[in-house]
């Protein structure tokens, strides 16, 4: 892959979108790497957690291509959005937990990047913000639905409206971060998140995942019941077996997860 670089330590993968000459701008062939490496962390059984980042102490990611885009007709416009859709909702959907390590700019589709992973932590220096707007289009890869489900609806349509981009502490305040750290200590936090995530029954947390995800898109009632079908599924693992049995008998010896 030319435009993302893909790692493994231990059960954690770690995504970096890595084209420097347009800060990470998602472009087509951009877009084409990370399918590439969602699909292969998805299908790697022993990826536990992902983190998702940009090369680079500048920015996560700039937004889709704008050079690319701008000679776009209509069609043209559909297809690319619903490329960007496609990759965006299977990081939202795929069985395992996903962080955004935010290092520095993450506008249009870089914020709706990091609003489909599960968990978002920022270095001091992010910069949030749906431009598009200004660019006489609306945001196009999921950002008009996934703000306005992160944060408040009005906050959500004041950022998107205004096309204002705003910072790191901010972004903490309106919940559309969990945390912000100094740049330099970005990574090792979201790789010590992966690892505690990675330490638990990877699916009874993929199984939380589905609960919570598909839990929110209908009613209580159905969300419950979503949630008592994960439950019980998780009685045929041997993670519970053993994860019960451990926690009552400290002598055994603790097996490897499923
Ligand atoms: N696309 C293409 N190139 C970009 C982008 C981008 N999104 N962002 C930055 N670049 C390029 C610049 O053109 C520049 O290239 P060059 O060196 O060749 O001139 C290089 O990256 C460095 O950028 P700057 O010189 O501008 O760096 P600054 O530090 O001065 O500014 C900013 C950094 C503020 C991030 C600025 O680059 C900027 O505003 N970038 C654009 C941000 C933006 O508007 N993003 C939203 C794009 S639209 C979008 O994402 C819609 C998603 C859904 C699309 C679906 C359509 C169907």
């Amino acid at each position: 892959m030319e435009y993302v670089l893909l790692e493994k330590d231990g059960n954690v993968s770690t995504i970096t979108i890595n084209n420097p000459k347009a800060l990470n701008a998602l472009s087509t062939a951009v877009l084409k790497d990370l399918e590439e490496a969602v699909n292969t962390v998805a299908a790697d059984d022993d990826t536990y957690a992902v983190i998702i980042t940009g090369a680079g102490p500048k920015s996560f990611v700039a937004g889709a291509d704008i050079a690319e885009m701008k000679d776009k007709n209509q069609e043209e416009a559909a297809e690319y959005g619903a490329y960007g859709n496609k990759i965006f909702r299977q990081i939202e959907t795929m069985d395992k937990p996903v962080i955004a390590a935010i290092n520095g700019f993450a506008l249009g589709g870089g914020n709706e990047l990091a609003m489909s992973c599960d968990i978002r932590l920022a270095a001091d220096n992010a910069v949030f913000g749906q431009p598009e707007v200004g660019l006489g289009i609306t945001p196009g890869f999921g950002g008009t639905q996934r703000l306005a489900r992160i944060v408040p609806v009005g906050i959500a349509k004041e950022i998107i409206y205004g096309g204002r981009n705003i910072k790191a502490d901010k972004a903490l305040q309106i919940g559309l971060v969990n945390a912000v750290y100094p740049q330099e200590e970005l990574m090792n936090a979201a790789m010590k998140l992966a690892k505690g995530i990675a330490k638990n029954a990877p699916k009874a947390v993929a199984a939380s995942k589905r609960a919570i995800n598909k839990g929110l898109e209908g009613t209580m009632d159905e969300g419950i019941a979503i949630e008592v079908d994960e439950f019980s599924n998780c009685f045929n693992t041997e993670d519970q077996t053993y994860g019960m049995e451990y926690f009552l008998d400290k002598n055994k010896e603790k097996p490897a997860k499923q």
